[in-house]
């Protein structure tokens, strides 16, 4: 079994000081960040949301899991994160209301602030409210709605719902994401942008803004 392979069977074993150990060996040996999140820890991730559906495993063992997958990711975290030049953009960045998943979140939140935006991150379970409050105060370019349950799912469109009646939402690219969200449901609810996974959002970032500074300045 290879060093990654071994991370991902220590986070499906919910190994918490399992996975630190392995991660930071993985790192002091020189594999970069990224490999070690894309091939030892995601998979992992992805085992363990097998399992919990077919009732193989419980809540009990996948928040063992999910605390197994923040501590490597906080390993990471650092380098994942190195390398920023100075802030091109702001992003608010939330789960929406009823929610309570933050990895994926997490993870976008990282790698957006490794490509050099700034974001300020609102945490979980944030109603369409705390969202308005803080597009309107942090002047943000963009916010980034993050729902990994098809009942929290409406409340992205809650909250680009509230952004309109605020005369805010023309201000501001609205890019949603998460699991059970795709291409279609974000078109449904007027999003900007839709992206499948955390470095797709910062490819979807990137292109948006241009687009949106190219219309701006009227080309
Ligand atoms: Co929950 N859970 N969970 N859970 N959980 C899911 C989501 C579920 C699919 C499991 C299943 O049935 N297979 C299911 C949802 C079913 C549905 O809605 N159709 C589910 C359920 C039912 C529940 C509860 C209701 C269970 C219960 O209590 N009976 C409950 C709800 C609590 C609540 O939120 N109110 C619950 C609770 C939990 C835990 C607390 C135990 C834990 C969360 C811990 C935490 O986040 N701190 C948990 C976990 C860990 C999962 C699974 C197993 C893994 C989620 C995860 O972290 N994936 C998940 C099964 C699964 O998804 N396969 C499941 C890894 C993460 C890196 O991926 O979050 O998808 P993801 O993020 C990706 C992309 O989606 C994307 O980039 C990320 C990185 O590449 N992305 C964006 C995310 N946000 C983005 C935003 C963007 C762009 C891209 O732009 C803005």
């Amino acid at each position: 079994m290879t060093d990654l392979e071994q991370i991902t069977q220590r986070l499906i074993g919910g190994d918490i000081p399992g996975v630190q150990k392995l991660a930071k060996e993985a790192l002091d040996a020189g594999i970069p960040a990224q490999e070690i999140l894309n091939q030892g820890l995601l998979p992992g991730m992805n085992v363990v949301g097998d399992r919990f559906k077919q009732n193989q495993i419980y809540i009990p063992e996948v928040v063992l899991s999910a605390k197994a997958m923040h501590a490597g990711v906080e390993l990471l975290r650092p380098h994942l994160e190195a390398g920023q030049i100075k802030p091109s953009a702001t992003v608010v960045i939330g789960t929406v209301q009823g929610d309570l998943h933050d990895i994926g979140k997490n993870l976008v939140t990282m790698m957006l602030k490794g490509a050099g935006f700034e974001v300020v991150d609102l945490g979980i379970d944030v109603d369409p409210e705390r969202f308005a409050e803080e597009v309107a105060e942090r002047k943000a370019h963009i916010l980034a709605l993050s729902a990994l349950l098809t009942t929290s799912m409406p409340n992205m469109k809650k909250t680009l719902d509230l952004l309109s009646e605020r005369g805010l939402r023309q201000g501001v690219i609205a890019m949603v994401g998460g699991a059970p969200v795709t291409q279609t449901y974000a078109d449904e609810i007027g999003a900007d942008g839709y992206a499948q996974n955390a470095s797709l959002a910062v490819d979807r970032a990137r292109e948006l803004l241009k687009s949106s500074t190219s219309s701006e300045s009227g080309g």
